[in-house]
């Protein structure tokens, strides 16, 4: 028997049409490819979608492929993730979920004594038994954690496997950390001697052995969720789903299988005690022998340059001339490009997230407030969750005012204010 482990699908994520294709073509040969090898169920442990109500275009293809899955006799089960929840507002994930082609695992209830249970789906067929919990965003699903009353999942027989979508410290690298920024929480959170704890919320693949957590997995991104995940592809990352093969002993194998997204170069040029006329030409030199047709160019100019402007660096005249040449995108990561000659002071930081959550970390001591929800690193994952809501754009069609409505909703609700919301 076997399943297959996904996470972070993030479909929607990607703004450029042929990022667009290539986001689909991924998503659609992965799922293919688990009805080639027969998998017996799959799960996806949250993020499946970058946003709760991705665009229409998004969600016919993700209802094909899944309905694809769904008559070959395949179970598909979920969680959701920070990205795809929505607390005030019905999810895509509730979408699919009314239409059978997928199952919500999530089985949570409170108790009276102020703990919370949680219950099991079991796979029909190979007599699994399910159990997980939904990210939240702003890492709120921890509350849940510390609440759980682990004895009775502990206490289940046969093999159990746990879902959950978010970061666990012993498990996460200083790159994690630096990637997204929230909290995480200890393994001992999660109900001890399960068959395998799938998660998701890490865009890397990685996998742990610890004691009384024999299989600790995150299968990482299927292609990009956020941009710096495309850098990792172009410098060489492995992206696809986990194949884990079990019998009644329990988990025999656990393996990645890699899903290709497209072709990448990679150039790098280091700036330092050059002038900006210099930095110009070895870039135009480096690219000259470049061949980018149909595929993903990553510029990536860093270091501190002796003389002229960052700006002299003409980023908009080479980006033209490779997509002249048939680039599909051309992203340029100039972050840690300076100029002796012309300082900048910037918040630090390599990609948006991370100089988003810099920002608000530096600036959030100025908060006078004693909601502690305000303050300190809880403060900030929530600007960041605010900042995430506040960037959605309208649907098609979706009038002004409905879609005021709907982001004041979001945002009143990651806020957890109630009142008018007009
Ligand atoms: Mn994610």
């Amino acid at each position: 028997m076997r399943f297959a482990h996904f996470s972070d699908i993030h479909l929607g994520f990607q703004k450029s049409r042929p990022l667009q294709d290539v986001e689909q073509d991924v998503f659609e040969r992965a799922l293919d490819d688990c009805i080639r090898r027969s998998v017996d169920f799959i799960l996806i442990c949250g993020d499946t979608f970058h946003a709760n109500i991705p665009e229409m275009r998004v969600q016919k293809f993700a209802f094909a492929a899944l309905r694809r899955v769904h008559e070959a006799g395949i179970p598909v089960y979920v969680i959701y993730g920070s990205h795809d929840f929505s607390p005030s507002a019905t999810s895509v994930i509730d979408l699919l979920v009314e239409t059978g082609y997928i199952t919500n695992v999530q089985r949570l209830a409170s108790n009276d004594d102020g703990t919370m249970s949680l219950g099991f789906v079991t796979d029909e067929k190979t007599g699994a038994k399910l159990a997980g919990i939904s990210g939240l965003g702003a890492s709120k699903d921890i509350t849940y954690y510390e609440k759980l009353d682990r004895g009775p999942l502990e206490a289940e027989q046969g093999l159990r496997i746990f879902m959950l979508h978010g970061a666990i410290s012993e498990m996460r690298t200083a790159d994690d950390a630096a990637q997204a920024a929230d909290a995480a929480m200890p393994l001992s959170y999660m109900p001890r001697n399960f068959d395998y704890y799938a998660g998701g919320h890490m865009h890397r693949y990685n996998r742990g052995k610890f004691d009384d957590y024999p299989h600790v997995v995150y299968p990482g991104t299927l292609f990009a969720g956020f941009h710096s995940d495309l850098e990792e592809n172009a410098r060489g990352a492995t992206r696809g789903y986990v194949l884990a093969e079990f019998d009644d002993t329990g988990i025999t194998d656990v393996r990645q299988i890699e899903i290709k997204n497209c072709e990448y170069d990679m150039v790098r040029v280091n700036a330092t005690h050059k002038t900006s006329h210099a930095v110009n030409e070895e870039i135009g030199q480096k690219l000259a022998g470049a061949e980018p047709a149909d595929k993903v160019v990553i510029l990536s100019v860093s270091g501190r340059m002796s003389e002229g402007k960052t700006t002299d660096v003409d980023f908009a005249a080479i980006s033209d001339s490779l997509q002249k040449k048939g680039a599909v995108e051309v992203k340029i990561s100039r972050r840690q490009l300076s100029s002796a000659e012309y300082e900048i002071t910037e918040s630090k930081g390599e990609t948006a997230e991370e100089i988003a959550v810099n920002s608000f970390g530096e600036n959030i001591g100025q908060v006078d407030s004693g909601v502690a929800e305000l303050t300190g690193r809880r403060g900030v994952e929530l600007a960041k969750r605010l900042l995430d809501i506040l960037g959605r754009p309208a649907l098609e069609n979706e009038p002004l005012n409905v879609y005021q409505e709907r982001i004041t909703g979001e945002a009143m609700a990651a806020l957890e204010l109630d009142g008018e919301q007009k």
